[in-house]
């Protein structure tokens, strides 16, 4: 079986370097990959209350334990709260409907999904009525939240996610630092700066939607295809691997943790499989040059006609 790179956190804790996605695993196709995953060898499962699907991940990570693939202590298990439950008293019940979906005691890495709030009860917004901005749900306030769920047991970590430097460090000065940041990146959005922010400050990187998110909805027609790029596809020629493999193996090699998305079983197993492969300086160098600041997920779910903010402010 494929050993399983890690990534220490601040108190030590190991965390998979490498996860299953579910942002879009379909309710029917999501039971199967999760099983599949584990059986395979994969050890952290990426989720989210917004996913909708939490009930049949967890489904399959109960009969996984039952049937013995893995244990508890073997699996890493993240989830994240959506947005809207960022106000105090919202966090602790979000966290615990998303624990009976997962059929979990504890899961080990909670996270805020975006520093973006909704008014609770709102799935998304229709009209402005349904925003909140951060002055009304201030995210030092969700954090002293995140803070009191952690110090009660249902969640081991707590972290962000779509964050940059400023918020860092305003939810740092509440009193603990995130442990994790999960965010985009791939070969054309390397994040070098918030690497290098993080790293300094002992939070591991988490890089989503490393494959460039083909299969999400309302892709633009002129956006790079990050699989057909013609380094990745060199480089992949190189070394006998898929163009998936490289721009996988990539991301763990220079020090993230990475969470690509598949349904399909023989993806499944061929992501996990990109772990043995050992990529060059050179190849590494021209991976580097790729960068463009390019973002699949541009937040323009968040910035559209009545909502209170701007594609600029949410990654500050
Ligand atoms: P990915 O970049 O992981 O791409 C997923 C797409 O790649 C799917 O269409 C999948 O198809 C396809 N794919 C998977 N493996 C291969 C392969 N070996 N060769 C070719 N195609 C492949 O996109 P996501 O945006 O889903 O990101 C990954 C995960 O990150 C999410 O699922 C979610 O867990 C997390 N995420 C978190 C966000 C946040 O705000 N915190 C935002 C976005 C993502 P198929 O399933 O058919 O194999
Ligand atoms: C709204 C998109 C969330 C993906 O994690």
């Amino acid at each position: 079986m494929t050993s399983q790179p890690t990534l220490s956190l601040r108190d030590k804790t190991e965390m998979p370097a490498f996860g299953l996605g579910t942002w879009k695993s379909k309710p029917g196709e999501v039971y199967d990959a999760v099983k599949v995953a584990l059986s395979a060898g994969y050890r952290h499962i990426d989720c989210a209350a917004v996913y909708g699907n939490e009930n049949e991940v967890g489904q399959a990570i109960e009969d996984s334990l039952n049937a013995g693939v893995i244990t508890r202590d073997e699996l890493w298990v993240t989830s994240k709260l959506w947005n809207n439950a960022h106000l105090f008293d919202d966090v602790r019940p979000a966290l615990e409907q998303t624990l009976a979906d997962l059929r979990l005691d504890f899961i080990d890495l909670y996270l805020i999904h975006w520093p973006i709030a909704f008014r609770p009860g709102v799935g998304f917004p229709a009209g402005p009525e349904d925003w909140l901005t951060l002055k009304e749900a201030p995210l030092e306030k969700t954090w002293e939240a995140m803070i009191e769920v952690k110090k009660a047991g249902l969640t081991a970590q707590i972290g962000v996610s779509n964050m940059g430097p400023e918020r860092i460090e305003l939810l740092t000065g509440v009193g603990e630092a995130p442990a994790v940041n999960q965010v985009e990146s791939h070969p054309h959005l390397q994040q070098r700066d918030l690497l290098e922010f993080c790293s300094n400050r002992d939070i591991v990187l988490t890089a989503y939607s490393p494959l460039g998110s083909t299969d999400r909805e309302h892709r633009k027609d002129d956006e790079p295809a990050l699989l057909e790029h013609p380094i990745i596809c060199e480089i992949a020629e190189e070394l006998d691997a898929s163009a998936a493999q490289i721009l996988i193996k990539w991301a763990v090699e220079r020090g993230t943790v990475v969470i690509p998305k598949s349904v399909n079983p023989g993806r499944i197993e061929e992501n996990l499989a990109s772990l043995e492969l050992s990529l060059t300086d050179e190849q590494m160098k021209a991976i580097a040059e790729m960068d463009k600041g390019y973002r699949y997920l541009d937040g323009e779910f968040f910035t559209k006609k009545g909502s209170p903010y701007s594609a600029d402010g949410i990654w500050r």
